[in-house]
């Protein structure tokens, strides 16, 4: 089993961070079970909007604003496009049985409250906190070739 990948993170401004699992996992200061809030799934995982503050609070400059979107891409390709307020009870799962995940590593997006289940992102390798009301309140999800050109220039 593969046990090395990297998860890009980029934020509002557009910097990159680069971090293994664990590496996120020690700055998520919200974990917990993912069966309490998915029941059909077992597994540690953390939080993802509690995980974007701990992030910023580590950081040097303080930011106000809070993202309107998240967008994450897998391995494969696939991507999904989340608005911030779908994703309340989202949470990444990391580990099973105490190891790294054989299905969906190295990390797996879950939104319980998302309008699909299509958005629970297997094998995430970057993830994006975006700052655009323009692309408006509607989830999206597929592989990137076939995201719309619109959707694309949110690429860096
Ligand atoms: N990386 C990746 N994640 C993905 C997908 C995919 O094709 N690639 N398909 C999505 C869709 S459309 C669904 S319905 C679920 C299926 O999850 P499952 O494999 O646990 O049944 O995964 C989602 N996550
Ligand atoms: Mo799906």
């Amino acid at each position: 089993m593969q046990t090395n990948s990297r998860i890009e993170v980029s934020d509002l401004h557009r910097n990159i961070q680069i971090f293994t699992v664990e590496e996120m996992v020690a700055i998520a200061d919200l974990r917990c079970n993912i069966q309490d809030r998915v029941p059909s799934v077992e597994g540690e995982a953390f939080d993802l909007k509690s995980w974007y503050r701990s992030w910023h609070s580590n950081g040097q400059k303080r930011i106000d604003e809070e993202p309107t979107h998240v967008r994450v891409e897998a391995v494969d390709e696939f991507q999904a496009l989340i608005p911030w307020g779908q994703t309340d009870q989202a949470l990444f799962l990391y580990a099973q049985e105490g190891q790294a995940l054989k299905k969906g590593y190295p990390i797996r997006l879950y939104v319980p409250d998302g309008s699909s289940e299509c958005l629970n992102v297997k094998s995430i390798i970057k993830i994006w906190f975006i700052n655009d009301p323009a692309l408006g309140e509607e989830a999206t999800y597929g592989f990137k070739n076939k995201i719309t050109l619109d959707e694309l220039k949110f690429k860096k």
